[in-house]
């Protein structure tokens, strides 16, 4: 078989969807594969995807079984491999590691957790945390559903993966301090083989272009010509705008253009009301679906 590049994804998960969509947006073809095998080659493009669980993902690409996987960065850190480095953040599942306590627990800083019995499936990040901030605690590992400990006097105090914030709500508990901030990242061997590195680099810059696509949003508006400087003064734009003259219609007293250009969105939301004071009208905003600039 000729290279090609070996990814590992979540099977199933927290972490797949946002994986999987992520691998169809920069055109790759799973064969409509999502989930159903374990293993197979992409149809277009020289990637094998294995689906796995998350915990195994980071073992597997620091000893090479595959070139790069896609894991919460709380799982990268909390295995800590040095072989091992975040190709790109990807910015989906995000979540923090955090303390928390029973809500009728007074807490005013991380000292009070002193002495205390701390349930986590991270004591690696947490055991490290503590001892910079000078406080020793005794450490529980339990592997999952660590918000029922304090209910079960397991211990006072815990430390887990949040996100809304509901289960820890319905436990009773308050997040009191957050340990790290987590977001899905694609990770690879520092020493990956050239072959291997420049299918990468292909892949990389799809998804650079899917990334700045998501951020960027295609913008056209008609104003009256004699609002175009105004407008274009308003506009938060990356380069200069497409304008097109209109067809003047009958009656009408000025001259029309339509303004195309694209431009972030946060931006833009900020901005909108200015562009209609200027004489913006008929504003339409469409998605990008990839952006290569
Ligand atoms: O089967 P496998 O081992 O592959 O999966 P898993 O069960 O170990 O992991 P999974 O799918 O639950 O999570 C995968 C990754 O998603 C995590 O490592 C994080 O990087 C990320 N992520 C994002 C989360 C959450 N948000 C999250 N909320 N992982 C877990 N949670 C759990 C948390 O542990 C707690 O039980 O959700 C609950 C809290 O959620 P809220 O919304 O109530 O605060
Ligand atoms: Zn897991």
């Amino acid at each position: 078989m000729s290279t090609v590049l070996r990814v590992a994804l979540q099977k199933s998960g927290r972490l797949h969807e946002g994986s999987v969509d992520l691998i169809k947006e920069c055109g790759i073809d799973l064969n409509g594969r999502a989930k159903r095998s374990l293993r197979f080659v992409a149809g277009n493009f020289p990637m094998e995807i294995l689906y796995l669980r998350d915990d195994d993902i980071p073992g597997f690409v620091a000893d090479g079984t595959v070139d790069i996987g896609i894991v919460g960065e709380n799982v990268l850190l909390e295995k800590g491999d040095e072989r091992l480095e975040i190709v790109k953040r990807l910015g989906f599942a995000k979540c923090r590691l955090s303390l928390a306590v029973p809500k009728r627990m007074d807490y005013t800083s991380v000292q009070d957790l002193d002495g205390l019995n701390i349930a986590t499936s991270y004591p690696t990040l947490l055991g490290k945390y503590l001892a910079k901030k000078g406080v020793s605690a005794q450490l529980h590992e339990l592997s999952g559903s660590v918000e029922i400990a304090p209910g079960l006097d397991l211990a006072e105090a815990i430390c887990d993966l949040v996100s809304t914030g509901s289960t820890l709500e319905s436990h009773g508990l308050k997040e009191v301090q957050v340990v790290l901030r987590s977001e899905a990242v694609l990770i690879g061997r520092t020493d990956l083989a050239e072959n291997k590195r420049a299918i990468l680099e292909r892949l990389l810059f799809r998804m650079n272009a899917v990334q700045k696509a998501k951020r960027t949003k295609y913008i056209l508006l008609n104003a009256p010509a004699s609002a175009l400087d105004a407008i274009s003064e308003i506009m938060p734009k990356r380069k200069s705008p497409t304008v097109i003259p209109l067809a003047r219609q009958e009656g009408a007293t000025e001259d029309w253009v339509a303004i195309h250009s694209v431009v972030d969105e946060d931006m833009f939301w900020e901005r909108i009301e200015d562009l209609k004071a200027a004489g913006a009208q008929d504003i339409l905003v469409l998605p990008i679906e990839k952006l290569i600039a």
